[in-house]
């Protein structure tokens, strides 16, 4: 448990809805600094959230010239700026796609805004430059998907050449929506092979949300691993399509799984993976910081339900055969309690033992609703 971090994400704590519209909330965050002081009140009652992921358009208003607030409100909050997102999407000119678009001005200027946002995660000191493109075609015959596909490759390979050494990127896959007939990256298979041709501190991106209902994710992740190209993860549930519920709400049981993967691949060979833990969620009817806080802490009790998993007893049985004992290897650990160890554990870091309860009994919730009453209504991002 004291290994696992995970990254929460800025537009987590702003008014977000459906393309059908927002209902605001009077506590929601419409301001860096607001969305700052949220992160880290979840930090200070779960002590695992260091980090805050941040997006170029929403959070940097005036660019790089906002990199200094973000340091001083890294100073005054004691959490860290997180991955940089730029955001592709959102512009008049990305109506055609961006790195996709048949246009090579507008090509231009989304590499142009790629690597300003590089520049920015320097000054942040971030690491991870993380890219998810709403790129793709309604329809059939309107754009040449081979095309699209060498100006990505070009793309991502002048984004890559622009990293400094101790920076990544990661690349998102998503098979469908805001496209309905193609996504420039639909998979995991293509955002690999762009990836490796970009470079070698390209590696991929998982997002929960983003896989057709029945697609099997921890094989995914499985062969990610395998291959040392799994970067990270934007962990959310859903029901459907992309629902960015909260993580383990429809099915704690993937989530375990994703996590048993990561164990076993470090039970077997010794090494301690480096996977950025990232939340991708939007919280339309739920308290923000409340559902921030209990997607931590399911994360905590997924993670350790996998970490528990009787790995020699599971590896004898699967080289057996022995498929009920194996498989029950996975449900013995997945069926165990582990919400008094976590107490345990977080009382022993000085960590509140029960941190939702801990929120609740400080005010802050009151606090913030009325400090922020009426405030920021047009501000802030849109449904994301
Ligand atoms: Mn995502």
């Amino acid at each position: 448990m004291d290994r696992f971090r995970i990254e929460l994400p800025s537009w987590g704590f702003a008014d977000t809805g459906t393309r059908f519209g927002k209902f605001h909330q009077a506590a929601a965050a419409s301001t860096i600094e607001e969305k700052f002081r949220d992160a880290a009140e979840v930090n200070r009652v779960t002590g695992v959230c260091p980090s805050l992921a941040l997006h170029v358009l929403w959070d940097f208003r005036e660019g790089a010239a906002s990199a200094p607030e973000v340091a001083s409100l890294t100073k005054s909050t004691g959490v860290k700026a997180g991955s940089i997102n730029p955001n592709l999407f959102q512009d008049q000119i990305y109506k055609f796609g961006s790195f996709g678009n048949p246009d090579p001005q507008v090509r231009a200027a989304a590499l142009q805004h790629t690597l300003d946002s590089i520049d920015i995660a320097v000054s942040t000191e971030s690491r991870d430059i993380s890219l998810w493109f709403a790129d793709g075609s309604n329809y059939p015959g309107t754009q040449n998907m081979r095309h699209r596909k060498a100006w990505f490759d070009e793309g991502l390979r002048l984004t890559h050449a622009a990293l400094k050494p101790e920076q990544r990127m990661l690349v998102e896959y998503k098979p469908f929506e805001p496209a309905f007939y193609h996504t420039d990256i639909a998979d995991w298979g293509m955002a690999l092979e762009l990836a490796r041709a970009a470079g070698p501190q390209a590696k991929v991106l998982v997002d929960t949300g983003h896989h057709y209902s029945a697609q099997n994710i921890e094989q995914i992740v499985a062969w990610l691993l395998d291959l040392k190209m799994l970067g990270g993860f934007h962990f959310n549930d859903r029901r459907y399509a992309d629902d960015d519920l909260t993580l383990g709400s429809i099915d704690p049981y993937q989530i375990f799984r994703i996590f048993h993967e990561i164990a076993m691949y470090e039970w077997e060979t010794g090494e301690q993976t480096d996977i950025a833990y990232m939340v991708d969620q939007s919280h339309n009817l739920k308290p923000k910081i409340e559902a921030m806080i209990q997607t931590v802490t399911t994360a905590q009790e997924l993670f350790a339900k996998a970490a528990i998993v009787d790995h020699e007893r599971l590896s004898v049985a699967q080289s057996r055969n022995e498929i009920v004992d194996a498989e029950n290897c996975l449900k013995d650990a997945f069926a165990t309690d582990v919400r008094p160890v976590l107490e345990e554990w977080r009382k022993s870091r000085g960590i509140p033992a029960r941190p939702l309860t801990a929120f609740r009994e400080s005010g802050y919730q009151q606090r913030i609703e009325t400090e922020r009453a009426g405030k920021g209504r047009s501000a802030g991002s849109s449904y994301a």
